[in-house]
Parts: C-alpha cells; structure tokens; sequence
C-alpha cells in the first residue's frame, strides 16, 4: 500500500514557470480534469490519494513532486530552484510531518525533487538549472547515515533529470540519451525514447504499473515492444506547464 500526496491544479496555472517551453494558453478547468485522471490511476495502481487543497496564488503548486524527497526512513523537503516555488514547501511539509522525520536543504543550496531518481540505494541527482551542487551536497550529507549514495549527475537540455530518464520496469529505464549522459547505467537495460518524442521520458512506476502520457504514443510502442504495458493519461495541459507525470505526486510507502 502506498500514499499519494497531491495537490489540485492552481488556477493561476497559466503564470506557471516555463524553461525549454514557450507559452500557450491552459485550459484550467481541464487541466484539473486530466488531474483528477491521474489521481484515478494512482488510486487503481493501489494508492491511497491525500490531495491538498488548489494554492490560488502557487501556479506551479500541482508539481509536489518537487518539494520533497520521500525515502522510508525520512523526507527531505527541498529548498526549489525557482524562487517563486519555495513557498510551495511548508504545506508538503505539513503533510508529510505525519508520516515521516522532516528534514530540510537550506539555503544557497537549491534541489527539485524532479532532479532525484531513486533506483535502490542510490539517489540520482541532476545538476540542472533548478538544483545546484550545495543542494545536492546537502542531501549526500543527510542521507549517508542511512546508507544511501547520492552521485550527481550532469543534465543538458531539459528542466530535470527525470524529464530525461525514468524507471519503468525493476531493472529498465527509458531514457533520452541527448540530454543526460548513458554511460551511468551500465547495470540497467535501457530503452530510447522515439527522436521524434524527446520529452518522452518522464514515466510513473507505482509497484508494478507504470503512468505514461498519452501524447507519446510512438515511445509507447517502444515500450510494449519490450513487455512494458502503460497506463496511459492524457496530461496535455501539464504538458503545457513543462510537467510530467513524476512531478504530480509524491508517492510514499505506507507503514503497518
Ligand atoms: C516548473 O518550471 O517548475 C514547472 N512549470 C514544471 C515543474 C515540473 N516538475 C517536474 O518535472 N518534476
């Protein structure tokens, strides 16, 4: 059993931030449709959904993937790359002070949790625009009594490192090999995103279901190529946000 922290679209969505993507208009009302389909499929996958509440003056707020890492042992609120976003952390941590020890990256240090990827005990974590080696520091020095790694990792191109490669299966990742660097994951089979689909690497493993969007249908195929059937979600609003499915949850093992 898993819960799945989530938070309703902004209606100031449309101000959200936007880095590698120029502006179109959101349509809110859908936007908050397709969210409720993704919470549907979270719930299906096994999750019990906590939704907080719309922030009207958070645009990027739905993103709480964002403002944590959450591990069994503990959470990590995180001190977000964008300073618009930081306001965005106090409720996650409110949320999260029940089920688990908080602690928190300070500043200069910035980290977005869409810059993490989890794979065992070791944490990835993109250097990107949004997270900056004093963050990623701080969370090597937190996290190593617990015994886990965390080994940096160069990102070009994209917002997070996530937004490049994602766990789909126990031992695959899909991946965009343009914009993080392929020689890390020796120990893992890989699959491409089609070129013609370059943001199509941002996939939900949730136990053994897998959240995908629909609006890359030929890096789906890809997947069922290699056995990995998706869930698809059309998330074309968030897409417009520069989000992904990752960034919409903070999924966390429940304890007994
Ligand atoms: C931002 O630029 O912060 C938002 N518009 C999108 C954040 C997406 N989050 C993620 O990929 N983890």
């Amino acid at each position: 059993m898993h819960i799945a922290i989530t938070r309703e679209v902004s209606p100031a969505i449309g101000r959200c931030e936007l880095t590698h993507l120029d502006r179109r208009p959101i349509d809110v009302t859908l936007a908050q449709a397709q969210h409720r389909q993704y919470e549907e499929c979270l719930t299906a996958l096994g999750c019990r959904v906590e939704r907080l509440p719309a922030e009207p003056d958070l645009p990027d707020s739905v993103f709480v993937e964002d403002t944590a890492i959450v591990l069994d042992e503990l959470a990590v609120i995180t001190r977000p790359g964008a300073a618009s976003r930081r306001p965005e952390t106090a409720s996650v941590a409110r949320a999260l002070a029940s089920y688990r020890p908080l602690h928190h990256i300070q500043a200069p240090g910035t980290l977005d949790g869409g810059d993490v990827l989890r794979l065992g005990h070791t944490l990835f974590v993109g250097q990107s625009g949004r997270s900056n080696a004093v963050g990623i520091d701080q969370l090597r020095a937190l996290l190593r009594p617990w015994g886990y790694r965390v080994e940096a990792v160069p990102v070009t191109g994209c917002l997070h490192l996530k937004s490049a490669v994602a766990q789909v299966a126990p031992n695959t990742l899909l991946i965009n090999r343009d914009w993080v660097p392929d020689d890390l994951w020796a120990d893992w089979d890989l699959i491409d995103v089609d070129p013609a689909e370059p943001f199509a690497a941002n996939a939900l493993l949730v136990g053994d279901g897998v959240i995908y969007p629909a609006a890359y249908p030929a890096t789906r195929e890809r997947l069922r190529e290699r056995g990995i059937r998706v869930r698809p979600v059309d998330v074309s609003e968030l897409i417009k946000a520069e989000g992904g499915v990752t960034c919409c949850s903070l999924i966390l093992a429940a304890r007994p």
